[in-house]
């Protein structure tokens, strides 16, 4: 029986190209750039699976052109937001994803986050590189400590989770969350999390609040001027969940009239553009989209998703279906 074919649209560790060759006849995108379109279109034209990234949108009108060989839309990711699902239903496809793998990488960011903008590292970094820095002093770029704050999640997956038993073990801080649904009474008492009915209450009591809802229609702009003005003026907001979440201009405004105190993002609404405001602003902390960007997170991701085609080429439901 012939290997099915496999096209993957970024580079991956080695060992998991290893691994997909020794099952799939794999073909990767040699230039390690998004693919257009026409290119998409043609892979699912040309091959039996296609494991794109977050970098790869897949809508409606590609998903439901005639004449698609794919089967199997194999994410490497977590976050799917980038691929019409009720189209890839419609046209036949199943879709996996890799929710497990990152976790671990992703609670540590948006730990990294939090110390960053409380202690205020970036800026103070920006100081020492500049020349700018001239010695110690007892009032100089002073942060706020973090023990005994509390820390208000924004979703309550896997990821929230985590962050929230660091959080509280590593730095001593208080959990609370708002989330579509509600947590068991023993989830909750596991890690001393307050649950919060509404975002605006969730908001007015957090002194860190941090966003692990997923993207999509449901929490677009979810932080905007009108949620942004229920946050504490000394409060940080922290996004290690999708850009879309969050009003990237009013966040800026926000920031620049200190209205909050600060904001460590990650993700951002126009990867990879950033708005010129943000930039601009020493409250401001911005990663590159680094949340699963470790050698382990990024090979677990690679085998979760190399199980989820081995399932379906076995003829099984794959772990990790999401349509
Ligand atoms: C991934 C992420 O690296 O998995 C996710 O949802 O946000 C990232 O950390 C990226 O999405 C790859 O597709």
């Amino acid at each position: 029986m012939s290997r099915p074919s496999l096209l993957i649209t970024r580079r991956l560790p080695a060992s998991v190209l290893e691994r997909l060759r020794a099952s799939y006849e794999v073909t990767v995108n040699p230039d390690d750039r998004a693919l257009g379109r026409e290119a998409l279109l043609m892979a699912l034209r040309s091959f039996d699976a296609l494991s794109p990234t977050i970098t790869d949108k897949l809508d409606a009108a590609l998903l439901l052109n005639s004449g698609l060989r794919t089967r199997i839309i194999a994410n490497f990711g977590a976050g799917f937001e980038h691929i019409d699902l009720e189209a890839a239903k419609q046209a036949n496809l199943v879709v996996t994803n890799t929710p497990d793998a990152l976790t671990d990488a992703t609670a540590e960011l948006a730990l990294l986050l939090i110390l960053m903008t409380s202690r205020r590292a970036g800026e103070g970094e920006r100081v020492l590189r500049a020349g700018r820095w001239t010695g110690w002093a007892p009032t100089q770029l002073l942060g706020m400590d973090v023990k005994g704050k509390t820390l208000g999640l924004v979703g309550f997956g896997r990821i929230a989770r985590e962050t929230a038993r660091r959080a509280r073990a590593a730095l001593g801080m208080h959990i609370a969350y708002f989330s579509r649904s509600r947590a068991s009474v023993e989830e909750e008492r596991a890690l001393g999390a307050e649950h919060h009915a509404t975002l605006e209450s969730l908001l007015a009591a957090s002194d860190v609040v941090s966003l692990h809802c997923p993207g999509g229609a449901a929490t677009h702009h979810l932080i905007n001027a009108t949620t942004l003005a229920r946050m504490k003026s000394t409060a940080i907001l922290i996004n290690t969940a999708r850009g879309s979440v969050v009003d990237e201009e009013a966040l800026a405004n926000a920031l620049a009239q200190r209205q909050i105190a600060a904001a460590g993002l990650d993700v951002y609404e126009r990867e990879p553009a950033v708005s010129p405001a943000l930039r601009e602003l020493d409250n401001a902390v911005l990663l590159p989209h680094l949340g699963s960007a470790t050698l382990e997170a990024r090979t677990a991701m690679g085998m979760q998703m190399a199980d989820n085609l081995d399932s379906f080429f076995a003829g099984r439901t794959p772990p990790n279906r999401v349509a």
